[in-house]
């Protein structure tokens, strides 16, 4: 049975995307990956460069350290979504290949977007290790490893989907959600100048605006259009989908902002750095909300500062201000609603692929 299967396959389905080893992010083993080593493999050998031994370790050295090793939230959901879209029809082998070549895809671009935003925020840790640009040897070359991330999408894309009718649709979706990112990114950022850094300007709609763009569309909408894209759809039909994805990262970035005060650096695999940054979390947002003049006041004194002692205070507000309750209180109501508008979709399969993402992310504490 196993040797008719091409090499890809000789795992279950689900497994393709699956990191080798269970969920210690210190033990994966990328290559266990079938897709991942195809893919791997093929940009190893990628004819229009013409790599020396040395410039093809550093690369399988990169994409090993940054690429495979975490959730996989995001490159899972392209295949259980294009599933639910088959509405219980066996794919095919090639269907599945390319639908974990497109998770495979957001998992690079998502390898893009955090050896790059780990430089940017000063980072120290991400998925339970050095972040990449800490890493001895590494350093600044970590800007250029993030262009070549970026690069390898296009490149795979063109290898496995040229012919497909969606390729032009495909292209321009990576292309769009893309500059969306870097422009969340790029209002993340400002917010946080040094020398104009106003904690007056930090509201609910400022924060749904940067995580808007910064993390729902690459997160939630590009998985899920991906898998309509490669089930026939035009994505111009499904606005009503894109709302609901944009909402659901909203949630999502709600609890990475949480998680980056409360959560257990052993368990998310990062060290938070948004007190220290000046960053528009959503904590700030709320501890603003509900100080009194006296909170407030240290809020301005101690937000953005590096000194160990400014951050404690300000966690040790966020305390007295109950803001785990507050946000346990979100939490619910965000799920509440999200389940409301999903209810009320007309395709029974749609609302299967958006029931099932919200599932994979509802109550995480990584
Ligand atoms: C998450 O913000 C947003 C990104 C990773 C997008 C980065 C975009 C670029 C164009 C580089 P975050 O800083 O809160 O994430 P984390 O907490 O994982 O560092
Ligand atoms: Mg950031
Ligand atoms: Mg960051
Ligand atoms: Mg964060």
């Amino acid at each position: 049975q196993i040797s008719r299967l091409p090499s890809w396959r000789y795992k279950e389905v689900d497994a393709n995307l699956e990191p080798g080893n269970g969920n210690d992010c210190n033990s994966i083993l990328p290559n266990e990956n079938p897709v991942y080593s195809v893919l791997k493999s093929e940009l190893l050998h990628d004819p229009a460069f013409d790599f020396t031994d040395d410039s093809r370790q550093w690369v399988e050295r990169m994409l090993d350290y940054n690429v495979p090793g975490g959730k996989l939230n995001r490159g899972l959901s392209v295949i259980d979504s294009y599933k639910h879209l088959k509405e219980g029809k066996e794919l095919t082998d090639d269907e599945v290949f390319l639908a974990c070549t497109l998770g495979w895809c957001i998992e690079w671009l998502q390898a893009y977007f955090l050896v790059l935003d780990d430089i940017m925020d000063n980072s120290h840790t991400r998925r339970g290790q050095p972040c990449w640009f800490r890493v001895p040897k590494v350093g600044i070359i970590a800007a250029n490893d993030g262009i070549i991330l970026r690069n390898h999408i296009p490149r795979i894309l063109k290898k496995h989907f040229r012919d497909k009718p969606y390729y032009v649709d495909l292209l321009d979706l990576f292309n769009e959600v893309e500059f969306q990112t870097a422009s969340g990114q790029m209002i993340d950022l400002i917010t946080t100048i040094e020398g104009e850094k106003d904690l007056s300007k930090y509201s609910l709609p400022l924060h749904h605006r940067i995580v808007q763009y910064k993390t729902a569309y690459y997160s939630f909408y590009l998985p899920v259009a991906c898998a309509l894209l490669m089930s026939g759809e035009n994505l111009d039909n499904h606005v009503d989908v894109k709302n609901i994805l944009i909402e659901m990262g909203t949630y999502f970035q709600v609890q990475d902002d949480y998680l980056d005060c409360f959560g257990d650096p052993q368990v998310i695999g990062k060290i938070g750095t948004d007190i220290e940054d000046f960053k528009c979390s959503w904590l700030v947002v709320k501890a603003l909300e509900r100080s009194n003049e006296e909170q407030k006041k240290l809020l301005y004194e101690n937000y953005g500062k590096t000194d160990e002692a400014c951050v404690a205070k300000v966690k040790e507000l966020y305390k007295v201000l109950d803001l785990q309750g507050v946000f346990v209180e979100y939490e619910s109501k965000s799920y509440e609603k999200l389940v409301k508008s999903i209810e009320v979709h007309p395709s029974k399969a749609v609302q299967a692929v958006l029931k099932s993402f919200l599932a994979k992310i509802y109550k995480r504490q990584k």
